[in-house]
């Protein structure tokens, strides 16, 4: 998108360029702490609004069910050799929609339904698609839930290998949204070994750090890998699975014609201008930066008297732990959001709390940093944060922190065409 696309948004529709236009200055001048969002580059932005997204293409490259598929084929082939490329994968499907549709398409591959599926509970850092019970996962398939340690909050790989023993699943998934230290894909993999599962790694929330080399991979020897590309990877939103060749067969088949059908050409072409992107020694350097910011944004949060879960952050996220302050995490969030400081509530490990209105927040650091922010403006937005939180309710407090948004925004300027 761009300053044309959105002049010919306000002529033909000007109630939606009206919401555009808020959300680029909400983007703009509001501090995004997100840990699974980002801002797109412009060229990312660019073959998402692109004719791409007019085609049909059903199939994979070379082999489709519509004509005129010559330059999708070329599109869609980058994006599988650069994918293959940046993380040294065998086999690579850039079709999934998002990350959720990717996980599903990956036990419709490899279980059959009431398998035994085993992931990581979504209350102590897991995702919805691991195995929750209200999800698809957790309702197909015999799904057992591992967690953290009670008192290190590290996942529990003594806890995960016995009930690894003992439940036999199918597939092992390893991966989190709201866990702020390394995972060891290594330990995963071997565990999965030992009970004969397949091992599957879902790296949405650390593709970029890993492509970083600031997280440990689970290339080369974990069995099959998903991702967003929307996250630290910092592309369109969409999703990827990566296996190794013995399972591309039954992944690509769940994929279309299992679940999905005509591939988003658009996309697809934005996935690969994204790993070209994250290619590049820049992008090294970026990913380095955000995990320097979130140790520094931890710190100072630290300095003030935040409880933070496990103590600190290995990664981009931080799990603040509201219990010693007099808010919950809904409360949080939304005098937070007053002083446009966007984050979101958030469960913590054996929350006495409810999802809708649990005891902590979630904080990450990949957006700030892709607008150029260090270490010190992450300690300027840990005393922002504290001004708010210890003076809940009070106005007058979140209009002088806005202000100070602003000034901060203003001088780490976004999409300054827009
Ligand atoms: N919604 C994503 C997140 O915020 O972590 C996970 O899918």
């Amino acid at each position: 998108m761009n300053a044309n696309n959105l002049d010919i948004l306000r002529q033909v529709d000007p109630q939606i360029a009206e919401t555009m236009e808020g959300e680029i200055q909400r983007q703009k001048y509001g501090l995004e702490l997100i840990p699974s969002e980002n801002f797109a580059s412009p060229a990312v932005l660019a073959a998402l609004g692109s004719v791409m997204t007019n085609k049909y293409s059903e199939g994979y490259p070379h082999k489709r069910y519509y004509g005129g598929n010559v330059f999708i084929d070329m599109a869609e082939d980058l994006a599988i050799e650069r994918a293959k490329k940046l993380f040294g994968a065998q086999h690579v499907n850039v079709q999934p929609y998002s990350g959720s549709p990717a996980n599903v398409a990956v036990y419709v591959a490899l279980c059959d339904f009431g398998n035994t599926i085993m992931g990581m509970n979504l209350a102590h850092g897991g995702h919805l698609t691991h195995g929750h019970k209200v999800s698809f996962s957790g309702k197909a398939y015999h799904a057992v839930q591992y967690g953290v340690h009670p008192e290190t909050h590290l996942i529990d790989y003594d806890q995960l290998r016995k009930l690894a023993r003992q439940e036999k699943p199918k597939i092992i998934v390893s991966g989190a949204t709201a866990y702020p230290r390394e995972i060891d894909f290594v330990a995963f993999h071997e565990i999965a070994q030992e009970v004969g599962a397949v091992s599957m790694a879902d790296i949405a929330h650390i593709a970029g750090l890993i492509v970083g080399g600031v997280h440990q991979s689970p290339f080369p020897f974990t069995d099959v890998v998903t991702t967003t590309t929307h996250k630290t990877l910092r592309g369109p939103r969409g999703a990827i699975i990566m296996c190794q060749e013995q399972f591309a067969k039954d992944i690509d088949r769940a994929v279309f014609p299992g679940l999905q059908g005509g591939p988003h050409d658009h996309v697809n072409a934005a996935k690969a201008v994204a790993f070209h992107e994250a290619s590049k020694p820049e992008f090294k350097e970026y990913a380095q930066q955000i995990v320097r910011n979130a140790k520094a944004l931890a710190e100072e949060l630290l300095a003030h008297d935040f409880k933070l879960i496990s103590g600190g952050t290995d990664n981009h996220l931080l799990l603040v732990d509201l219990t010693n302050k007099e808010l919950t995490g809904k409360e949080a969030e939304e005098a937070l959001d007053q002083a446009h400081i966007t984050c979101n509530k958030n469960m913590i490990p054996f929350d006495p709390r409810t999802p809708f209105n649990p005891s902590g927040i979630r904080l990450g650091t990949p957006a700030l940093t892709t607008r150029g922010m260090m270490e010190d403006q992450m300690r300027e937005v840990g005393r922002l944060i504290a001004e708010v939180i210890h003076h809940v309710g009070d106005e007058s407090v979140y209009a002088g922190v806005k202000g100070k948004v602003r000034e901060l925004c203003e001088a780490f300027p976004l999409y300054p065409d827009l």
